[in-house]
Formats: structure tokens, sequence, C-alpha cells
């Protein structure tokens, strides 16, 4: 098969797997390289050390592998219209369902070997979420999305509630143009509407103020600034998807069956997660994405949204910060075409 041939072979492949959608970018420096050290300069990456251990690699992608010719970057739908998990607590939507790794990962797998089995010779290496590629730039040069203000990959057909998965290859795929637009306009409802203030500027977070950040790469409290604006979030954040009006008109109920969430009822309450016991904790959550905060960071949580609970039910309670998200403002958003 020649480039051309291997490109749209990925892209059907890619397809009959089930990725909604799949682009072709070569590996080569990253043209925001600047951007990443002014942001890890800033201290905006908090604990998350491996940032800063693996910026050699994320500003140019063919480090991670000398022979790759091209990088085949996918998009997976998770989105479900369940907006919270159980009465008392939010938990982010990709994290209701089994670890999203695994589901993606093996799929990524199984088109490289697609691929290599195609093409009668090479190799390939496949990513999600773990390891040193930039996804979201990727995923914008494959022709994916544009990087929007919340910084999220917005595809125009499906918005931003899909996982990215990326394959490195030393197969020669003819690759797509990056995508050029960006789609934001002058909205900002996303910066508005965070409960914590998280970006610096559009395009620009601080992940040290986001909830997602802190609810589960954080390795220590959460600062007494930020406990009210965590709101009813235990784990992670989707405020700032949610309000995105691409969201409001392409996501789109995930047909992938590795992506449905578990029932409202499967959740515990927030008083058992503090009396769960480590065995018990990997009983119920060690196959979801909830592990990495560990036990002892899901109880962190779960006690500062306890705390949250008690404060709303208090005489002239205000309203949860993540409540007010939905009525953010209505700073001139772009009219998305409508899905039909
Ligand atoms: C570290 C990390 C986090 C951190 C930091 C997030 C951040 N914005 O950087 C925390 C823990 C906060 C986090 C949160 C979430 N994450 Co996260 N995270 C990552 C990870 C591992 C690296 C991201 C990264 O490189 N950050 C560094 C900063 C500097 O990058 P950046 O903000 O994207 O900025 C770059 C460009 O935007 C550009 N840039 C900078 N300024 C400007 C200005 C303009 C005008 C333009 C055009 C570009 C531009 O240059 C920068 C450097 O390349 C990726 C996986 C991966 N390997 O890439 C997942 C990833 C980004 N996360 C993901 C998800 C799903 C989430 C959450 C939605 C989870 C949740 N519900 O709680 C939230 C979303 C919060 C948010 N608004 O970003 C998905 C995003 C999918 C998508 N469609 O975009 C990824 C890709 C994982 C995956 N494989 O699916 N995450
Ligand atoms: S995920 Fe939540 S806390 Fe983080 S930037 Fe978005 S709205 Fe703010
Ligand atoms: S809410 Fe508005 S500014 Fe934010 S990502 Fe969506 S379109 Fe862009």
């Amino acid at each position: 098969m020649n480039p051309l041939e291997l490109a749209e072979f990925a892209r059907h492949s890619a397809a009959k797997l089930g990725f909604e959608a799949c682009g072709v970018t070569t590996p080569g420096p990253s043209p925001t390289a600047e951007k990443l050290d002014h942001w890890l300069a800033r201290g905006y990456a908090g604990d998350m050390r491996y940032m800063a251990r693996q910026a050699k690699v994320r500003k140019d992608v063919s480090r991670a592998w000398a022979d790759a010719k091209s990088v085949v970057v996918v998009l997976h739908n998770y989105y479900s219209s369940s907006g919270s998990t159980s009465g008392n607590y939010r938990v982010a939507r990709y994290a209701q369902a089994s670890d999203y790794h695994h589901v993606t990962r093996s799929k990524l797998d199984e088109l490289g070997r697609l691929l290599v089995d195609a093409a009668g010779r090479g190799a390939s290496r496949s990513y999600v979420d773990a390891g040193p590629m930039p996804e979201r730039e990727l995923a914008q040069l494959a022709g994916l999305g544009w990087l929007a203000k919340n910084t999220m990959l917005i595809h125009p057909r499906l918005g931003s509630f899909t996982f990215i998965g990326v394959l490195l290859t030393d197969l020669e795929l003819a690759p797509d143009a990056p995508f050029a637009a960006d789609r934001c306009g002058t909205c900002t409802r996303c910066l508005e509407a965070c409960p914590t203030q998280a970006f610096v500027e559009p395009h620009v977070l601080d992940a040290t103020r986001c909830i997602s950040y802190l609810t589960i790469e954080a390795k220590h409290d959460v600062p007494p600034e930020h406990r009210a604006a965590l709101g009813d979030n235990l784990f992670g954040c989707d405020i700032c998807q949610e309000v995105c009006p691409w969201n409001e008109s392409f996501a789109s109920q995930t047909a992938e069956p590795g992506f449905q969430p578990r029932p409202g009822d499967a959740w515990p309450s927030l008083e058992e997660i503090l009396a769960m016991g480590e065995a018990d904790f990997d009983a119920r959550f060690g196959d979801t994405a909830l592990e990495r905060a560990g036990l002892s960071g899901l109880q962190r949580n779960a006690r500062v949204v306890l705390e949250n609970r008690e404060a709303l039910s208090g005489p002239g309670a205000a309203p949860a910060p993540s409540a007010r998200a939905g009525s953010a403002s209505e700073s001139a958003p772009p009219k998305p075409p409508r899905r039909d």
C-alpha cells in the first residue's frame, strides 16, 4: 500500500474499531514548545513532576522513537448524559465507567496490528494519557479539531468529551492538514464558569487551581482558598466542558460498551467512602480511573464535599459554586451548526 492508501486504511480501521475520528500527522518539533516551557516555569504543573521530566519528548515526539515516521491520532467519545453519579456528589464523566486507558489502549494496539499487517512490515507504539505525547496538540496537527480556550481539543462534530489516543509508527502514511481554525470566537463561557478561576488567560490553565488536579493529582490537602469552590466535585470536573456551546450542540451518548457509566446506586455514599478500607476501595474502584487518587485521596475529597454540603444546608447558605456553572455569562458564544 502507498502512504495515501495506508492513511485511508487507518481511518477505515479506526472507524471499524469504534473510534469516532482519526487523523494523521508527522512526528517532529512541537510548534508550541515555548509555551510548554513557560507553563512549567510558572509552576502551573504543581505536583505533576512527570510533566517536566517528559518535556524534552513532548517538545519533539520523534525523540520517543527515532524511527517513527507517522503519528495516527484517534478520538473516542465517552460522553454520557448522566451528569452526576449519585445524589450527593459528582464524578467527572470520564471516570464513571471502566478505566478508559485499558479500553482505548487495547483498541489502539489492535489498530497498530492491523496497519502493520496491511503494510506487511513495520511496527507501532500506542499511547493513551500515559506517556510523553502532547496528545491534544498532535490531534490538532492531525486535523481533528482546535485547541480551545479551555485548553481542550474540540472536534467540530463531536465536541470535547473525547479521549485522545496516539499511535506512533515507522510506516509512512499520508498526513492530514492541521486544523487551522479557532472556533471559540469571542466566547468566554468556560473561563467565567470555572469555580476556582483556574484559567490565567484564554488557553492557559494553572493546573494547581483546577479541581481536576486538586481531586486527582495533588498529593496534598485541598488548600483553604479552594475548598468551597470544589462544591460537590468528588473526582475530576467537567464544568468548563459542560458550559461549552460546542458540547451543548454536539456531545452525544457514547456507543462504546466499556464507557457506559455505572448506575447511580452502584456508587457508595460519601460516608461509606470515609469508612472504606483499602480492600473495599480496590474491589469497588480498582478497575476505574478513581484508582489514581487512591483511597486516601478519595477520602480527602469526600471530606471537602461533605464540608460543602454541610455549609449548604446551614442557615443563609449560598449556592454551591458548581451549581452556578450552568448560568455562566452569555458572552457571545459561537453558534455551532445544529447536528441535524
Ligand atoms: C497534565 C494533564 C492534565 C492536568 C493539566 C491540564 C492542562 N490543561 O494542562 C489536569 C490534572 C488539570 C488535567 C485535567 C483534565 N484533563 Co487532562 N491531561 C493532562 C495530560 C497528561 C498533559 C496535558 C498537557 O500537556 N498539559 C501542559 C499544558 C501546557 O498543555 P496545554 O494546556 O494543552 O497547552 C498546550 C497548547 O494548548 C498550546 N497553547 C498554549 N497556549 C496557547 C495559546 C493558543 C492561542 C493556542 C492555539 C495554543 C496554546 O501550547 C501548550 C503546550 O503544548 C494529557 C495527556 C497527554 N499526554 O497529553 C491529559 C488530557 C489533556 N486530559 C484530558 C482530560 C479528559 C482531562 C479532564 C477533562 C478530566 C476531568 N474531567 O477532570 C480535565 C480537563 C481540564 C482542562 N480544562 O484542561 C484529555 C483531554 C481530551 C481532549 N479532548 O482534549 C487528555 C488529552 C488525556 C487523553 N488522552 O484523553 N489534565
Ligand atoms: S476542569 Fe473545572 S476546575 Fe478545572 S479548569 Fe475546568 S472548570 Fe476549572
Ligand atoms: S466555552 Fe466558548 S471559549 Fe470555552 S472552549 Fe467552548 S467555545 Fe471556546
